[in-house]
């Protein structure tokens, strides 16, 4: 320690960029509006069984109509960012062809409101809502839906890339790939590994094709990343079996994203897990890792919770623990043997451990391994059962201690040395949490869904403040 008062300093570098985040099926409804037609999260939220309690996107919170009042919400919080996605449904009906104004609209709207407010916009253009229509045209294992998804980036950041600085690509692809065609707990709900595989590389070639056409479209001051849920995976014990699950577990789910994206190569260990189930040789064509490749001006990374793994000698033990509902599939494609256990017994209603170091272990990895890298952390937060007293209050002192804790991870991983720009809690509002439905709230504000009543809780109250002395409190 270096400084005069290591112990006492809890604030954050000048500009620190101080938001919260949404998605856009999770927020916004209006599922039928203004020529938006079903994603795959819509058909798979209408199929019996997928969703719990039959849930749907329809309505959501409304954002759609309330995002007016919803920008005075942040304005109110002090909130200097908001990141959001674009429904691609919205914007290209068919997932094909030229834009759709009416839908463009609403992003227009909604950015020109934030910016009024002085509070800065952070698009995202895929957080999992793929149009229908390409899904059934073979969906992200199908490799034309990479090309597709560059031609809606273009789209898109040529209708708004004079209001949104900062493009990011895609949202947690590992989820796209592996719960949405491994596991199948996510839409389209398919459960093969080949596909999985194929997805994840179509994934990849979809953002770096998307980091081209954003390049083509945006001034210059304008900024690509992409967001990723890298795991911050952990042996249960020293045995040299548990570090093997660990491996496995690192590349199949943070290496087939950050070798490719970050360092132009996938790596050989995760070709030698998975050649049994896809022919990369076949997969991955000449000149796609150039384009995968590309700079990006920022890494998004989000995190909830940290991955503890063994070697497990009964097959099927990847199902247990994965935290996304029951499936007899494991997303961990290829890696059959491998055990999740929890890292403590500090749960939040999701069933994650609480355990921020795991954060700061991830920002301060991540500076080692790429430096010059400037970082994000685009999603950070918890669900705990919040309820609305009879006065009309919500209290949440567990999500409190859980955002002090992070927060004081970041601000660590920066002492050391990490380049961290900013910090975006997760969520700004209670929305819709995929595969759970609305019983799942992890918002700053609550919902209260029949009257779509926004009542901040005191979550929020409190990052109202830290965002007020870019400081934690001592
Ligand atoms: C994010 O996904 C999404 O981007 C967001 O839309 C969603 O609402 C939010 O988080 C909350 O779920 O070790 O058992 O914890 C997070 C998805 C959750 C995937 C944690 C990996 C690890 C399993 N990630 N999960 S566990």
């Amino acid at each position: 320690e270096t400084t005069a008062q290591p112990h006492t300093d809890t604030s954050f570098p000048t500009g620190f960029v101080w938001g919260a985040a949404t998605a856009a099926y999770q927020v916004e409804g209006a599922a039928a509006e203004d020529g938006r037609t079903p994603s795959i999260w819509d058909t798979f939220s209408r199929t019996p069984g997928k969703v719990r309690n039959g849930d749907t996107g329809d309505i959501a919170a409304d954002h759609y109509h309330r995002y007016r009042d919803d920008v005075a919400l942040m304005k109110d919080l002090g909130l200097k960012a908001y990141r959001f996605s674009i429904s691609w449904s919205r914007v290209q009906p068919t997932g094909r062809g030229p834009g759709v104004e009416r839908g463009l609209d609403f992003y227009r709207r909604l950015t020109d409101e934030l910016l009024e407010a002085g509070i800065t916009p952070v698009a995202t253009l895929y957080h999992w809502d793929l149009p229908q229509e390409l899904e059934d045209a073979g969906g992200w294992p199908h490799r034309d839906t990479a090309h597709r998804f560059a031609d809606y980036a273009g789209i898109a950041a040529r209708a708004l890339g004079d209001r949104v600085g900062i493009w990011t690509t895609l949202n947690e692809p590992w989820c796209s790939a592996f719960l949405g065609y491994g596991s199948g707990v996510h839409a389209p709900g398919r459960t093969d590994p080949a596909a999985t595989l194929r997805a994840a590389h179509h994934l990849n070639l979809a953002h770096g094709r998307a980091v081209g056409a954003l390049r083509a479209a945006l001034p210059s001051s304008g900024q690509t990343s992409v967001t990723l849920n890298l795991h911050q995976v952990r042996p249960l014990t020293d045995s040299p079996a548990d570090a093997e699950a660990a491996r496995r577990i690192d590349a199949v789910g943070n290496r087939i994203f950050t070798g490719p994206l970050l360092d132009g190569a996938y790596p050989e260990d995760l070709l030698a897990d998975t050649r049994h189930l896809v022919d990369w040789g076949e997969l991955v064509r000449d000149g796609d890792l150039a384009e995968i490749s590309r700079p990006i001006d920022l890494l998004g990374v989000n995190y909830y919770s940290p991955t503890v793994v063994s070697l497990a000698a009964d097959q099927g033990a990847g199902t247990r623990n994965d935290g996304h509902g029951a499936s007899d599939h494991s997303p961990w494609t290829g890696s059959e043997h491998v055990a999740f256990h929890l890292a403590n017994d500090e749960l939040t209603a999701m069933n994650w451990a609480i355990d921020a170091t795991g954060l700061h272990t991830l920002l301060t990895g991540l500076a080692a391994s790429h430096p010059g890298l400037p970082l994000m952390v685009t999603e950070n937060g918890a669900a705990f059962d919040d309820y609305a007293s009879p006065e009309g209050r919500v209290d949440d002192p567990q999500r409190i201690a859980y955002l002090h804790a992070h927060l004081d991870a970041v601000r660590r991983a920066i002492a050391d040395g990490a380049d961290v720009r900013g910090y975006f809690l997760w969520s700004l509002l209670d929305n819709f949490e995929w595969s759970y439905g609305y019983s799942k709230r992890f918002g700053a504000v609550y919902v209260d869904y029949p009257t779509q009543l926004r009542i901040p809780k005191a979550s929020a109250r409190w990052y109202s403040r830290v965002i007020g002395n870019n400081a934690l409190p001592r």
